[in-house]
């Protein structure tokens, strides 16, 4: 652009940087628009921000800061006030598709386009540490784990002595991370494919973290991304100028080549991680034991113990796919220098967050588990095989990603099916093709009221005793519910209201067993 601010924009890489001035559209009001708009609007730049609908309370917000709102539809054409305004730069909020006619419109003008995460990544050293160097980022990717491994992460670095926070698509902006007047030593941030495809931009964003991963690769976002190659590609960036070490899944083949596909620092290592055992520079188990033989001077000839697999159990974390994120956590904890014995008294305080394979209630033989947060086919099947017997309640928004293969691989364990959601054609036409001896039932409507009790009182008249009642969607929840915690509350309310006086009191204590079952 012939405008000479936009020759700085490399140059603003600082939270001292003069920014002062620069005209930024910002499209999106959630928690993300927001808070980039507070930002810049905090460093003396002008911002418009453009959003389809924002919530009252954030409208609100913007006029105190100074900033202003566009209301303005996603197909209506580029509004006159945007012209007018004459952005400089524009940062996206992670749920804009990437053709969205104001990104192909931005794009033609040559408005540079940042996410979110680059903005953040630029005004890392707004707070400091004594040395005066910024907080280290530890990026966590992958289609399923990434918000356990994330927390787990941050948990084993705070149990190793540093000041570490989780941020990022778990629901926290990093950019409130980066504001944070506390400051801290590393933040673990989750990164979904869509803050990954606006990261990296090479015009001085460059993010170059500490450590990183792909925890897995599975089909999802492929209405996002156009196509499971642009998918990929949006999650091989994680790796791009990593540091430290590159840590990807033994069994998920795909993480693996893009660590060596991707370009990192001299000296940065690639550290993988499975539920086998363990080779050099590995990750894995022994004999029952969880063991890190990549962070030792003697890697030949030793290994480290972090715990044992009946730990995990007795924490909630031994079902496979939860021993793996387990490893992918330490890996990253032990690049960032926590010891073994910390990671270890980590794992034993840590809890798992609601709607995560939860067991809501037991009676009559029956478990009910809420796995609200399997927004995909990839996490459904993990829930799905740590149970022999099941009652799935599935369904949702499929995302362009086809359930017959799950429903295949799934057939036998299933008691039967209760399909919720406006895409149940394609689950439908699976199971008749995949599992026609497994009894459907379907719960009609699309409205969010009586949804969840009609599919509990379905559930409930196939479940027989041994049997898990499981709510898996492989599906995302907003065409019904507000969000995954949403569908998933309603679900347990359902159960509770269903069972009246008749669960057992030690609801907790029965669950699936994983043990037996094979890795995710
Ligand atoms: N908007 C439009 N048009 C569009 C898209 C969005 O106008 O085409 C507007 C909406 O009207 C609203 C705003 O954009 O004003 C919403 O922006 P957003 O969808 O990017 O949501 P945020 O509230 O900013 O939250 C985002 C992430 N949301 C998505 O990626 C969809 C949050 O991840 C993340 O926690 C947050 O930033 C902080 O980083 C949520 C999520 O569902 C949990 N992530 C997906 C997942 O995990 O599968 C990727």
């Amino acid at each position: 652009m012939a405008d000479p601010l936009s020759a700085h924009l490399e140059e603003l890489t600082s939270w001292r940087a003069d920014w002062s001035g620069l005209r930024v559209a910002v499209l999106g009001l959630g928690v993300t628009g927001f808070a980039v708009a507070d930002t810049l609007q905090e460093l003396g730049a002008e911002t418009l921000v453009v959003a389809a609908r924002g919530s009252d309370e954030h409208r609100q917000l913007l006029n105190v800061i100074g900033s202003r709102f566009l209301e303005h539809s996603d197909d209506a054409g580029v509004p006159e006030e945007l012209l007018a305004f004459g952005p400089q730069l524009l940062v996206v909020s992670p749920g804009y598709h990437p053709d969205h006619p104001l990104l192909l419109w931005a794009e033609q003008a040559g408005i540079p386009i940042w996410g979110d995460i680059e903005l953040a990544w630029r005004l890392r050293d707004k707070v400091v540490r004594t040395d005066g160097t910024p907080a280290d980022w530890i990026l966590v990717t992958g289609t399923n784990g990434k918000t356990t491994t994330t927390q787990l992460t941050a948990h084993m670095l705070v149990a190793g002595g540093l000041r570490a926070a989780p941020a990022g698509n778990i629901g926290i902006p990093v950019l409130d991370a980066v504001r944070d007047p506390a400051g801290f030593d590393v933040l673990v941030v989750e990164l979904s494919s869509y803050q990954l495809h606006w990261s990296h931009r090479n015009d001085g964003g460059g993010l170059a973290p500490l450590a990183s991963v792909c925890l897995n690769i599975a089909d999802d976002h492929l209405d996002w991304h156009g196509s499971r190659e642009g998918y990929v590609a949006a999650k091989g960036r994680v790796y791009e100028n990593t540091r430290v070490a590159c840590v990807y899944n033994i069994a998920d083949e795909a993480t693996m080549h893009l660590v060596e596909d991707a370009e990192v620092q001299e000296g940065c290592r690639a550290i993988g991680f499975g539920l086998g055992v363990p080779g050099r520079s590995d990750l894995g188990v022994i004999e029952g034991i969880l063991v890190d033989r990549a962070f030792l001077e003697e890697r030949h000839s030793h290994a480290l113990e972090l715990t044992t697999l009946d730990e995990l159990h007795e924490a909630g974390l031994g079902a496979p796919h939860s021993v793996q994120n387990v490893l992918a956590a330490s890996a990253l904890a032990r690049a960032a220098g926590v010891e073994p014995a910390r990671i270890r008294e980590a794992l034993r305080s840590f809890r798992m967050d609601a709607h995560r394979t939860e067991v809501v209630a037991t009676a009559s033989g029956v478990v009910w588990i809420d796995d609200s947060k399997a927004t995909n086919a990839h996490a459904a099947d993990a829930s799905l095989r740590a149970s022999s017997s099941v009652v799935w309640i599935a369904g949702g928004l499929l995302k362009g990603v086809d359930p017959a293969p799950l429903v295949e691989r799934h057939a036998g364990r299933l008691r039967a099916a209760v399909l919720i959601g406006v895409d149940r054609d394609a689950l439908r036409s699976a199971f008749e093709r995949h599992a026609p001896g497994v009894p459907v039932l379907e719960v009609d409507g699309s409205e969010t009221e009586g949804v969840m009790s009609a599919a509990v009182r379905a559930a409930a008249s196939v479940a027989e005793p041994g049997d898990v009642v499981l709510l898996a969607p492989a599906a995302a929840s907003m065409d019904q519910f507000t969000d995954y915690a949403d569908r998933g509350r309603r679900f347990a309310e359902a159960v509770r209201e269903h069972l009246g006086g008749g669960a057992d009191d030690d609801d907790q204590a029965a669950g699936p067993s994983a043990s037996g079952s094979d890795p995710a």
